[in-house]
C-alpha cells in the first residue's frame, strides 16, 4: 500500500434510510473541497468518482419492516469488492451515502487485512451502534444493520453472503453512543464490543478512551478502519443529517479524535457517512466533515483555514 495515496470513492446510497438526500453526499464533499484539502497535505489523491451497484430485482424478507433489501445486498457486494481492491492500493475514503455502505466497506477491508496477515479493527464514531440484523430491525431502515453484518452475525442469510473475514467483536470500539435499541443492547453484551457512550466521554475525556483503543490496535499489529457518522457530532454543529440525537461530540472532541488517529499512523480506511445535504445549512456540515477528514489525514490546527458562515 502506498502510504501517501488517498483514494476517494463516492457512494451515493440512500436506500438504507427513510429520508431522501444522502445520495447528494459525495457531491457535497467534493463541493466542500475535500480533494484540494488532502492534496494540500502532500497526499496523492485519486478521485475514482461514484460507484453504482449492479441492477437487480426487489427481494422480500419475512420481517415485513425490512426495506430495500435487494439494494442493500447489491451495494454491499459492490462495495466489498471496491474496498478490497482500493485497500490494497492506498487509503480509501468512502464518501457516503448512508451508513448501510459500511457493511460493504468494512467487510472488504477486513478481507484485505486478513489476506495481508492482519486483523481489521473498527473505530465506530456514531450515536447509534447499527447492530440490528434483518430479523431484529423494527424500523426496517438498513443503515441500522451494517456493524452486525461486518461481525458476521446470524440474521442476514440467505440474502447476503457472510463476510469472508468477519470482524472480531473484541476489535471493535464504538464512541459516542446515545441511541441504542433493546436488541442492539443484547448484542453489545453478548458479543463483547467496547462501548464508550457519551457519559464515558464526559467522565474521562475522549482522548483517554481513544488512546487505550489505539494502543490495543498497535499492540495487535492491526489495521484500523474508521467509520464516522455525522450524528456522532452534536446537531448544533452538524445539522445535515436525518437522525439528529442531542448531546453529541463537540467540535473540539471530534478534532482531537481525528488528530490522535492521524498521529497513530494506524488508519487504513475511512467512511464518511449519513451526510444529508438537503438538511444542511449552507454546507456547514459538509465543511465540518471535510475538515475532520483533513485532520485525520494530517492537517494541524495551524494549517486549518478560517471559516465563516
Ligand atoms: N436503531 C435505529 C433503527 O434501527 C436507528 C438507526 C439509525 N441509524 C443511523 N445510523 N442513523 O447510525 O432504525
Ligand atoms: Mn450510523
Ligand atoms: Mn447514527
Ligand atoms: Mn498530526
Amino acid at each position: 500500500m502506498d502510504e501517501k495515496r488517498c483514494i476517494l470513492i463516492g457512494v451515493p446510497v440512500q436506500e438504507g434510510t427513510s429520508r431522501l438526500g444522502c445520495d447528494m453526499g459525495p457531491s457535497a464533499y467534493r463541493a466542500a473541497g475535500l480533494c484540494g484539502a488532502l492534496t494540500a497535505l502532500g497526499l496523492v489523491v485519486e478521485d475514482r468518482g461514484n460507484i453504482a451497484p449492479p441492477p437487480g430485482e426487489a427481494v422480500a424478507h419475512p420481517n415485513p419492516s425490512v426495506t430495500n433489501l435487494s439494494d442493500f445486498a447489491r451495494w454491499t457486494s459492490a462495495l466489498s469488492e471496491a474496498a478490497y481492491r482500493a485497500g490494497g492500493e492506498g487509503l480509501p475514503i468512502f464518501l457516503g451515502g448512508d451508513h448501510s455502505l459500511s457493511a460493504g466497506t468494512i467487510s472488504g477491508m477486513s478481507r484485505r487485512a486478513a489476506e495481508e496477515g492482519s486483523e481489521l479493527h473498527v473505530l465506530w464514531l456514531d450515536a447509534h451502534p447499527d447492530l440490528h440484523t434483518l430479523e431484529t430491525t423494527t424500523s426496517g431502515n438498513l443503515h441500522g444493520v451494517p456493524m452486525a453484518y461486518a461481525l458476521g452475525l446470524k440474521g442476514f442469510g440467505p440474502y447476503l453472503p457472510p463476510p469472508v473475514a468477519p470482524v472480531k467483536p473484541r476489535n471493535v470500539c464504538t464512541i459516542g453512543l446515545r441511541s441504542v435499541d433493546p436488541a442492539e443492547r443484547r448484542t453489545i453484551r453478548e458479543a463483547g464490543i467496547t462501548v464508550h457512550d457519551m457519559r464515558a466521554i464526559d467522565e474521562f475525556g475522549i482522548g483517554i478512551l481513544l488512546k487505550a483503543f489505539l494502543e490495543r490496535v498497535a499492540a495487535a499489529g492491526g489495521w484500523l478502519h474508521v467509520s464516522l457518522d455525522v450524528d456522532f457530532l452534536d446537531p448544533g454543529i452538524a445539522p445535515g443529517v436525518g437522525t439528529t440525537v442531542p448531546g453529541g461530540a463537540t467540535f473540539r472532541e471530534a478534532h482531537l479524535a481525528m488528530e490522535m488517529l492521524h498521529d497513530s499512523g494506524l488508519v487504513r480506511s475511512l467512511d464518511l457517512v449519513e451526510l444529508n445535504p438537503f438538511l444542511d445549512e449552507r454546507g456547514r456540515t459538509a465543511i465540518l466533515m471535510t475538515d475532520l477528514a483533513a485532520s485525520l489525514m494530517g492537517r494541524s490546527v495551524l494549517d486549518r483555514p478560517t471559516r465563516s458562515f
